[in-house]
This record gives structure tokens, sequence and C-alpha cells, in this order.
């Protein structure tokens, strides 16, 4: 396990007895990591309360080296695997870690290349620190509150005609995952509310709800700032992009093809929106979101009117087109909105003109001008 450590002004290293109080961000180098650290520490900095709790450490563990611009946003780094107990039980010694955001997982279609070592991360780096959260908990004496970010690829339709007449597709609906990632997703999903609810269910010295578990099913996400990869969904934001930085791009789906995204920024938003929810308004643990569905050729369509020279093809490639075909067109995100007021903030055509085109251009524009 190597280990970088920086500090800022908040937090000094930990080496003294006390434990600083932290959250952990696991993935913090992903296309979430970013975005979710400025929100994390927008919020510590608003906290005008006083005391460690309302000015915890940001702690971030990714399995590479994270990039400057990620690691000035938090108190400690360290390089290592989620699925490395020493490092688990390193932070436990040094920490005491009140909220927990696992962002750390393989994307689906990395996935299929390799399930078995998707199983490992996903599944296994996943218990490994809800088990994190529940020994803290037991030594601290706290609940931690854990968020768990699962996907759409929890849900299997099982043909195009289901998935066009099935409509806006609630929790509990078609939860029959045609990838390891899907099924890494739903497991993770059990695991969480096992730790929330049962967890050590007939031991004599039983913590009582350790773990506060939280889940969002993500469906796309689309981001100015980062680009992800590995995932089946990339291909909107991998056409966004490609036509910014003028670059041709062949569209691994139909253009018929049709699943829920929405904007990184939404995505964020939501996320600290349901943290920061008392949980006695929480009816569930695990929730749908979803801001607009628009097919592969909407896309296409949006991005040719603001880059006229995109050059565009669809070039589907089945395997991916039979996950994506088997993921919703959308999905029905009314206990979000009434349990703790998620609201989508763009429509399609919003989130090109007032999020995307200005970002992703600026960028563009920046690298092409070295
Ligand atoms: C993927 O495409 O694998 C992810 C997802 C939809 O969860 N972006």
């Amino acid at each position: 396990m190597l280990s970088t450590s920086n500090s800022n002004a908040h937090h000094a290293s930990p080496t003294g007895q006390q434990r600083t109080t932290a959250i952990l961000v696991t993935g913090a180098g992903g296309e979430m990591g970013h975005g979710l650290l400025s929100a994390l520490n927008a919020a510590r900095t608003s906290n005008s309360s006083v005391g460690d709790d309302a000015h915890p450490a940001i702690i971030a563990v990714d399995i590479r080296e994270l990039a400057p611009e990620i690691r000035e946003q938090c108190d400690h780094t360290y390089v290592g695997d989620v699925c490395d107990h020493a490092l688990l039980e390193r932070l436990l010694a040094m920490y005491e870690i009140s909220e927990i955001y696992h962002l750390a997982a393989l994307l689906s279609t990395r996935s299929e290349f390799a399930p078995e070592t998707a199983h490992q991360v996903n599944v296994g780096g996943t218990l490994n620190l809800l088990h994190l959260a529940a020994e803290q908990a037991r030594s601290h004496g706290r609940t931690v509150r854990f968020f768990f970010p699962s996907s759409i690829a929890v849900y299997g339709l099982p043909d195009l005609a289901t998935k066009h007449a099935a409509g806006a597709i609630s929790e509990g609906k078609f939860c029959d995952p045609h990838t390891m990632y899907g099924c890494n997703k739903l497991t993770g999903e059990h695991l969480g509310r096992y730790y929330d609810h049962h967890y050590r269910k007939l031991a004599k010295d039983r913590f009582e709800n350790p773990v506060d578990f939280r889940s969002i099913r993500f469906p796309g996400i689309i981001s100015a700032e980062t680009m992800p990869s590995g995932g089946t969904s990339d291909y909107g934001p991998e056409m966004i992009h490609a036509a910014a930085a003028g670059r041709e791009y062949h569209c691994f789906v139909r253009p018929d093809s049709r699943i829920p995204f929405m904007t990184m920024p939404e995505a964020i938003d939501a996320t600290v929106r349901l943290m920061r929810t008392p949980k006695k308004n929480l009816k569930r643990s695990v929730y749908n979101v979803s801001s607009f569905s628009p097919s592969a050729e909407d896309f296409a369509s949006l991005v040719r009117q603001a880059f006229p020279k995109a050059a565009i093809t669809f070039q589907p490639d089945l395997g991916r087109q039979s996950i994506i075909d088997s993921w919703p067109e959308t999905c029905d995100d009314s206990a979000a909105r009434r349990d703790w007021g998620w609201n989508a903030t763009h429509t399609l055509q919003a989130a090109f003109s007032q999020y995307l085109l200005p970002r992703i251009a600026g960028r563009y524009a920046k690298t092409s001008a070295h």
C-alpha cells in the first residue's frame, strides 16, 4: 500500500493520539470525485458551526495518484486499493470517520471483460467499506452515514418491446441485471440495507444501526470537466467532447437508443441533498433520479447544431448495444421527489445551452490555445 499524504489549512496530519474527524471519499479520482470534493469543501466552508464535526477533514483514497486539482480539495490523500484491509485498518486507527462516499468501482463495459475482478472490486470493496463504517461506529459510538452510487444498470429489460412498453420504471421493477456491474450494484444495495438495519442480528454485543446507508441509482452522467471511462452510457459525453475537440466520433449504439441521463452538477447536487436529509424523511434506502432521456440521435442533432463540423457516424457494437437495450428508457423518480426534494435542474436542451456548451467549449479552447 502506498500512501501520499498532504495537508491543507484545515487539518494537521493525523499523527497525534486524538483521531481526526473525517469524511472519506473512495475513487476520488473518478468522474464524480472532482465535483463531489468541491461540493464537500463548499459545505464545510459555509458551515458556521464550530468544532471538528462541523469541519471534518476530507480524506480521499484512489487506486492511482490523484491529480493536483483533486489533491488540493482534500486534507489527506492515499493511493491504495479499497480491497486492501491493511489500508482500511490504518484509516480506522487514524480517523473518526463520520461519512463515507464510496465512488470506487469498475463500470459496466470494463466489468464485462473481467467480471470476476469487477466482482472483487465492486462487491469486495463495498463490503470492506461497509465493515469499516460498522467498526468506526462501534469505536466512536455514532452511526456512519454512507453514500453508495448505484446505477440504472441494476435494471434488466428482457427485450426492446418490453423496454418501450414499460414506461418510467420504479425501483422495485425489472431488477434483473444483464451485466456483472449491474449485479454488483444490486448486491451493494442489499449489503447496505443489511448493514443499516440487520448487521450482526444475533450478536450479543450488537450495535444498532451502525451504518446509515443511502443510495442513488444514477443514469448516464454527462460532465463538462471529466470524461467517463469504461461505461456503456459513455457515448453521450464522448460524442460531445469529440465534437468540441474537433475529433470524428463513431457512436457505438444505434441512433434510436434511449436511456436516462443527467448532468454531473445535478448528480452531485442530488448526492449532497440526499446525504443532508434527516433519516426520518427517507422511506427507502435506494432512489431513482433522472433528468432527460434522449436518443443517441437526439444527442447527435444537438451536437451538430452546436458544432456544425461535427463528424458523427453510428457504428453499433452489438455487445454494448445489448447492454443499453436492457436498461430502461426512463425511471420513475417520484420517491426521491417525495422524500428528499429531488428535482431535475436541466432539460436536455438546457443541459447543452446552460452547462455543457459553455464549459466544454472553454475547456477545448484552452487546450487548443496551448
Ligand atoms: C455505465 O455506463 O456503466 C455507468 C452507469 C450508467 O452506471 N455510467
